[in-house]
Formats: C-alpha cells, structure tokens, sequence
C-alpha cells in the first residue's frame, strides 16, 4: 500500500505521518509539501530515516508536477492535508487561498482520476457549516447541516469539498471527505490558539483575546483526528462525508485561562483585542455518523490533551524559537505589534 501525504510537514500532517509509520509498518508513506511558512522539515526528523518513508518538497497547484508525481509512484490512496489553514491571513489576503486549497485540490483530483487511485480523502473542516447561535446548545453540525460559509479559509475549503464530490458524481472517482473540529496537540504553528497562548504567555507578554473571548470551539486531541482518517481511508463508504468531533465546546476564554492556571502564570496577561472580522461563534460537531459507522471515538480528555501539548512545547523550545525568527517574526509584529 502506497499513501500520498499532502502537507506532511505541517501540524496534522506530521502527526498522520507519524501515526501511519507506527501503526502500518509495511506501507510506503510519501509526504509531498510545499514547505510554505507553516511547513516545517524538523518535524519530520523523526520519519527521515525510516525506509518506507519518503518526502518530496512541491506544490499540490503545480499540475505538472503533480501529475508526474503520480505518474512515476503510482499512489493506492491519496489524503490531502495541504492547505492555507489560518482563517485571519485569509481575511487579509484570500488569494493563496484559493490557488492552494481550491486549484490545489483540483490538481490532485485530475491526477487521482487518471492514475486510477484507489481512494482519495479529502481534510475538511468544521468551518464549512457556518456558525451556531451561541443562545442554542442544542444544535449540532451533522452532514446534512447546510454549507453557509464566513471567511475566505472556510469558502475554499467548502469549494474544494464540492469539487470532490463532483469528482465522485461525474467521474466516479472514490472519494471521501472528512470535517474535523478544531486540533490542538503537538507540531501545531504558534499562530493558532492554543500555541498561541502557551508560547506568549511563557514570555510574558499579552495574551490578545478576540472580543469578548465567548466564542465557542470544539476541541479535539490531534491524534484522535488522525485515527478517524486512518478508519475513514479503510472503512469508509465512498462518496460519504464524515463529520469529527468529541463533544468538548469551550469558550475561548476558558481555553486561555486554563492554559495560564496549568503555566503557573497570572491573568493579569489577558488582553482583549478587536474581534475577528466575520468571527465565527460557536462551532459544535455531531459525530454519530462516523461513531456508529466506523466505531470511532475519541481516546484523549481534553485534561490529558492539555497536559500533553503543554509538556511539548515546554520540552521543544528551540522549535518555536526557530519558527518565531523566520516570515512569523513579520507577522506577529504586523498583527500584535510585537
Ligand atoms: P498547517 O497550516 O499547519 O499545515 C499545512 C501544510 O500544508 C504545511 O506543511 C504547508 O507547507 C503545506 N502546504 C501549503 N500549501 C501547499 C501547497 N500548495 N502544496 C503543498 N503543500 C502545501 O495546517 P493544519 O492545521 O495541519 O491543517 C491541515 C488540514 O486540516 C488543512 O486542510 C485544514 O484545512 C484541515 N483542518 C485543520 C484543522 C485544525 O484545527 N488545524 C481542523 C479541521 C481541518
Ligand atoms: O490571537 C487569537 N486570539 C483569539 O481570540 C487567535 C489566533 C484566535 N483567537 C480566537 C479565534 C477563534 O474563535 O480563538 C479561536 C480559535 O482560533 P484559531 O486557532 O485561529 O482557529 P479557528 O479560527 O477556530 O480555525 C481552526 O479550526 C478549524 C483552524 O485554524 C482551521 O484550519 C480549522 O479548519
């Protein structure tokens, strides 16, 4: 078995990576990434000298390119992960967006369909379905929740997910999409949240929450994600979207203010900034179709997960230090004035 890894050097791209090697020690991993600023090389240290795992550095818009890729290795499955994944650079420059998530995906659907691959899965998001009143606990995301976008990211993302679709309608290609909550864990670049927070509040300085920090996500522990595309990729029905998630909404302020408790570190660093523009409210994923479908469940409490990530970014320093000193350096001074 041969697996194309899309954006394996980014966050959950390198924790599938990492997770397939373990778990499938007879297949043969390629990881094709761009190396843009969210892809780091160092994390994959760790898969460089395994035999069954090879990186190609190139972009998934780079037709060509990808259809010799294809061409020469001759992938059973292909798992997109590449992507621009930041919803506030979409909102200050949308473009890169749709070349790589949109034109991106388009690529590798016209080089699954001609290479003949056995499936193609697609790394959605949560974001696709819009936002949830945050005055309504009651209502989830299901699969058959409308597609109603907010931002740039989000609108991609959904134009990618119906391109797939097409594909499998039109083309019969055998596809399969799945639309994750929000990850934390390790690997994930300090422009996110929860990295966010850890690395400034770790130098003292501002914590800048969005409004009033009552926006609403739903958190999952990175390698539960992993697990579910590992079950989606195996057992999954072709044409059929699955939604992850494990149930764990919590405010954003909640979010900051246990991280400081665990960092022993005062809340006195709390600063609220200007909200998001088009700032999405709650998001809440129902994940009964992928539980009693492929039996998936979350493994990790979001206690657990904490400590974790909390431990791994205190034990690897030297890389967010490495990270903070590139491009980052420009767009932390540009966005928080530091
Ligand atoms: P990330 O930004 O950390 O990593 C993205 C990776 O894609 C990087 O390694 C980057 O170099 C690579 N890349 C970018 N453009 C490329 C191109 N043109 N060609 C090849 N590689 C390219 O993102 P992430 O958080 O790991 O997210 C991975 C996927 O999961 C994305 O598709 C995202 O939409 C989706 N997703 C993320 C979350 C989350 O909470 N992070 C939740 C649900 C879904
Ligand atoms: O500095 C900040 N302050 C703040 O209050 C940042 C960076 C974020 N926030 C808020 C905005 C969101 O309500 O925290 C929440 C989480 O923000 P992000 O980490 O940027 O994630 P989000 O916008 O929810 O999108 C994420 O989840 C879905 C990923 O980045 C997407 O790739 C994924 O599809």
């Amino acid at each position: 078995m041969k697996i194309l890894v899309t954006g394996g050097a980014g966050f959950i791209g390198v924790n599938f990576v990492y997770y397939m090697l373990e778990k499938y020690a007879d297949y043969d991993i390629v990881c094709l990434d761009a190396l843009t600023y969210a892809g780091n090389l160092k994390s994959l240290d760790g898969a460089m000298d395994n035999p069954k795992f090879t990186f190609v550095k190139g972009s998934i818009s780079d037709k060509d390119f990808v259809d010799k890729l294809f061409e020469k290795e001759k992938f059973d499955i292909v798992v997109n992960f590449a992507a621009e994944s930041h919803v506030d650079r979409s909102i200050e420059n949308p473009f890169i967006f749709l070349e790589t998530n949109i034109m991106g995906t388009a690529c590798l659907l016209e080089a699954s369909k001609k290479y003949g691959v056995s499936r193609y899965h697609q790394v959605s998001t949560d974001e696709v379905y819009g936002d949830l009143p945050l005055d309504r606990p009651d209502l989830f995301f299901t699969e058959e929740t409308p597609i109603h976008t907010s931002s740039p990211y989000s609108s991609s993302k959904a134009s990618a997910d119906l391109l797939c679709l097409a594909f499998n309608r039109t083309y019969g290609l055998p596809v399969t999409i799945s639309r994750c909550s929000n990850n934390y864990g390790p690997y994930q670049f300090p422009e996110k949240l929860i990295p966010l927070m850890i690395v400034r509040a770790q130098e003292n300085q501002s914590l800048p929450v969005y409004g009033e920090g009552l926006n609403v996500r739903d958190w999952l522990y990175v390698e539960d994600h992993c697990k579910a595309i590992d079950m989606i990729i195996h057992n999954g029905r072709v044409g059929e979207v699955y939604n992850v998630g494990g149930h764990n909404e919590k405010q954003n302020i909640e979010v900051v203010r246990t991280l400081l408790k665990a960092l022993g570190k005062s809340e006195s660093l709390i600063t609220y900034v200007k909200d998001r523009a088009g700032h999405d409210l709650r998001y809440a994923i129902d994940p009964t179709k992928i539980s009693t479908e492929l039996g998936w469940l979350p493994e990790t409490k979001f206690e657990d997960g904490m400590e974790r990530t909390i431990r791994w970014y205190l034990d690897n320093k030297q890389w967010t230090d490495d990270i903070k000193s590139g491009e980052y350096a420009e767009y932390s001074r540009r966005v928080y004035g530091d």
